[in-house]
């Protein structure tokens, strides 16, 4: 998978994307991550990206020119899709990261400010995507959000030991408890069902955890989970 950020902190980007997980999918050629600032592509001296809005009111517009001159110089493959993201986007669910993953590129495009020159809608049509109802300073974070889910989903990026199929979400329940040494810690012993190694019980326990924690924390989860099982 290429993905390639359109980013006026390209910086955010790489560094992210060098640590853990994620540094060892790229070493392992898994995923391509390239940035591209549309900085570089603006054609007056001061390097302007933004500007205050027609009609007035507070804060700046990215200008659409620098945007849509680095965008269009992307290589793009055959199989590519353009994602802006943008809390007017359709919100993000673990259903759309297993289609983003079947892509062989994604272009990612980061805003700041107010956003986007409209335009930069019109020319590109991106898919336009939100990780929730809240606003940040710029579009970077969700774009990472969006490579490191999708990465996880991609063949050899995570371990057997770390199976994605076996998270939460993929299911449509929340996950069960985990432990690890000591048995006990503060008073508070690992429940015994799990030292006994009877491996049926202990994934009725899990099971059972997990219906619990998801009825509890997301009713709206369980009761999709209940209506499909
Ligand atoms: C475009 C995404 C980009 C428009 C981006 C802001 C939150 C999210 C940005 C705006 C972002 C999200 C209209 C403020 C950059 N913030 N929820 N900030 N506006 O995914």
């Amino acid at each position: 998978m290429i993905f390639d950020v359109l980013s006026l902190f390209p910086e955010m980007i790489d560094n992210y994307c060098s640590f853990s997980i994620l540094k060892r999918a790229v070493e392992a050629g898994i995923i391509t991550v390239n940035t591209v600032n549309p900085r570089d592509f603006t054609l007056d001296k001061h390097k302007k990206v933004d500007d205050s809005p027609y009609g007035g009111g507070a804060g700046m517009v990215l200008m659409a020119q620098p945007y849509v001159d680095a965008y269009e110089s992307i290589n793009q493959t055959e199989n590519c899709v353009t994602v802006m993201l943008s809390p007017q986007g359709e919100p993000l669910t673990d259903s759309l990261v297993n289609d983003f993953a079947k892509y062989d590129q994604m272009i990612l495009l980061c805003g700041h400010y107010e956003g986007f020159d409209e335009r930069i809608r019109e020319i590109i049509k991106p898919r336009e995507i939100s990780l929730g109802d809240f606003v940040l300073t710029g579009g970077e974070l969700p774009a990472l959000c969006l490579i490191d889910a999708v990465s996880r989903k991609l063949e050899g990026t995570l371990g057997k030991i770390e199976s994605a199929d076996e998270d939460s979400f993929s299911n449509g329940l929340l996950e069960y408890p985990h432990y690890t040494r000591p048995r006990e810690y503060r008073g508070l012993a690992v429940p015994e069902v799990l030292l006994n190694g009877n491996h049926k019980d202990i994934t009725e326990f899990r099971f059972q955890k997990s219906l619990e924690r998801t009825k509890l924390k997301r009713p709206d989860l369980y009761n999709k989970w209940f209506d499909n099982n």
